[in-house]
């Protein structure tokens, strides 16, 4: 008898410890081969989320006391081991959620980039002196950490995006309970092994694998025990709803990065070839599966035409397949990524013409795509789509797709155009193609999304700017950069009378 081959199981990380493999088992497979398993996880359930922060609060105490150039310093080693471990955390990320290598790559170098920036920030975490209106008395302000935050991530940045969240809040003194996506848990694994060596201590960090209902119970439990101070969330616009509406209860506001319907606005005098190349990365690079990827391409109608001809060329040659190789995109990350891109695919209708791809749905020996990598039916591989025609009506223009489709729809007018923009109510990321400064601040200033790019792809964000959205993208937190600083500190004002009297702020105030 052959034995089977051997996958590592994985399970929570709570106070320091490995817990027990308990009795929910979760496969985690690769989505390019899905016969492949990368990981068997151990799922934890509500009680044990709770337990996680009872963990994290009581370790917290001693973190907050380490001095922030200390803390600074455990970041720093943490962006030289992810540094060091590049291409093995790569390979974890592209076989497990199948993003392309190159990608995989880019994804790790934004983690070392949040290190080096917020190793840094821990000689900084600056507060003020702030002058007082009366004599002989000093005011200041200092940040302090909040306490324990709960990250709970998605699993198509299974790495880069938890970072943005873990680093800081760290860096800043807090605790973590970090809940990653299930189907990303050897990713998750393998970030946290990495942060354990650079010097987070046990308790610091906790990691809990858990599937999406026990996270909601789980949460309630703590934030009802008064055991989390701070949630950040990046997921769907649906579930980051129902957490907000928990943390609300609790009177708790979270840090919420949720879905896109990114527009780019291609004006009349664009260089058209480089719209085409951001349209063709920000639609279909990482399978669409962004929350920063194109969903539609609002374009003059005096380019219309050229601009479809010329993406539909571009996508139909892309290549296609196994993220190992060179491909413009890989499969779906995993079965619930492709049962909701069929039903996406189910909102084309009769007014909608179709291109980019023979067919649309899954790549199969019977639905070939010419010049595929590697072997289509191993794996979750879709065709790419363009659908011309969408508008306001049409649930593909309002609904964020999360896979290889984009819509275009002409426009005749910039207020026409940014009206469109606008009008499925999300406010990520928006990009505009013109040559015309005039358009790009009107365009900027209309526009509603956190994140605006002029002639550059949707998708693509710098680790050290704001990130983070509006309306359904998000409740206006953002991250990254010092920015985010506001997420895991709390200001704390305190004044210092030195006068020797008793003097009271607004009546003792001197005229000149
Ligand atoms: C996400 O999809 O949740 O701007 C984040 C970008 C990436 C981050 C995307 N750096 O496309």
């Amino acid at each position: 008898m052959s034995s089977p081959a051997r996958t590592p199981v994985l399970t929570s990380v709570i106070g320091g410890a490995r817990v027990a493999a308990g009795p929910r088992p979760y496969r985690s497979t690769n989505p390019s081969r899905t016969a492949d398993t990368v990981a068997e996880v151990s799922l934890a359930g509500a009680a044990d989320l709770a337990e996680a922060c009872r963990a994290a609060r009581a370790a917290q105490d001693a973190w907050r006391d380490v001095p922030p150039p200390v803390r600074g310093q455990v970041v720093a080693a943490a962006g030289r081991l992810v540094e060091e471990n590049k291409a093995a955390l790569a390979r974890v990320v592209t076989r497990e959620v199948g993003k392309p290598y190159a990608e995989a790559l880019g994804e790790v170098q934004e983690i070392a980039d949040t290190c080096a920036f917020f190793s840094g920030e821990g000689r900084r975490l600056y507060g003020h002196t702030v002058p007082s209106e009366m004599p002989d008395k000093e005011l200041f302000t200092y940040r302090d950490p909040v306490g324990v935050v709960a990250v709970v991530t998605a699993g198509n940045f299974p790495v880069a995006v938890p970072s943005w969240y873990i680093v800081p809040a760290l860096l800043c003194g807090n605790a973590v309970v970090w809940k990653p996506a299930e189907y990303a848990a050897a990713c998750a694994d393998a970030l946290y092994e990495l942060l354990a060596h650079a010097g987070v201590p046990g308790g610091v960090l906790n990691v809990v694998y858990a599937d999406g209902p026990e996270t909601y119970q789980g949460l309630e439990l703590a934030l009802g025990a008064g055991l989390v101070d701070k949630v950040g969330f990046t997921g769907s616009t649906e579930a980051g709803s129902r957490i907000g509406e928990l943390c609300g209860r609790h009177l708790q506001s979270p840090c919420l990065e949720l879905g896109g319907k990114n527009p780019m606005v291609v004006a009349a005098d664009a260089d058209l070839p480089l719209a085409v190349e951001g349209a063709l990365f920000a639609g279909f690079g990482t399978a669409g599966q962004r929350c920063t990827s194109l969903g539609t391409a609002i374009v003059h109608e005096s380019l219309h035409g050229e601009f479809l001809r010329r993406l539909d060329e571009a996508v139909r040659a892309a290549p296609v397949g196994d993220p190992f190789q060179d491909v413009l995109y890989g499969p779906l990350i995993g079965e619930r990524f492709a049962d909701g891109f069929e039903k996406v695919l189910g909102w084309i209708g009769p007014g909608h013409t179709v291109h980019g791809s023979p067919a649309t749905g899954r790549i199969t020996a019977a639905a070939p795509r010419a010049g595929f990598v590697g072997d289509p039916e191993a794996g979750l591989f879709y065709h790419p789509v363009i659908v011309d025609g969408v508008g306001p009506g049409d649930e593909l223009f309002q609904r964020e797709a999360f896979g290889p489709v984009i819509g275009v729809a002409p426009y005749r007018t910039l207020d026409e155009a940014i009206e469109l923009a606008n009008a499925p109510g999300y406010g990520l990321s928006a990009s505009v193609y013109t040559r015309d400064p005039a358009t790009v601040f009107r365009f900027r200033r209309r526009i509603s999304a956190g994140m605006v790019s002029v002639n550059n792809s949707t998708s693509g964000a710098e680790a050290h700017l704001p990130f983070g959205g509006n309306g359904r993208s998000g409740n206006g937190s953002r991250q990254s950069g010092v920015w985010v600083l506001d997420q895991f500190t709390r200001w704390q004002s305190m004044n210092w009378d030195h006068s020797g009297r008793l003097q009271k702020a607004q009546m003792d105030v001197r005229t000149v």
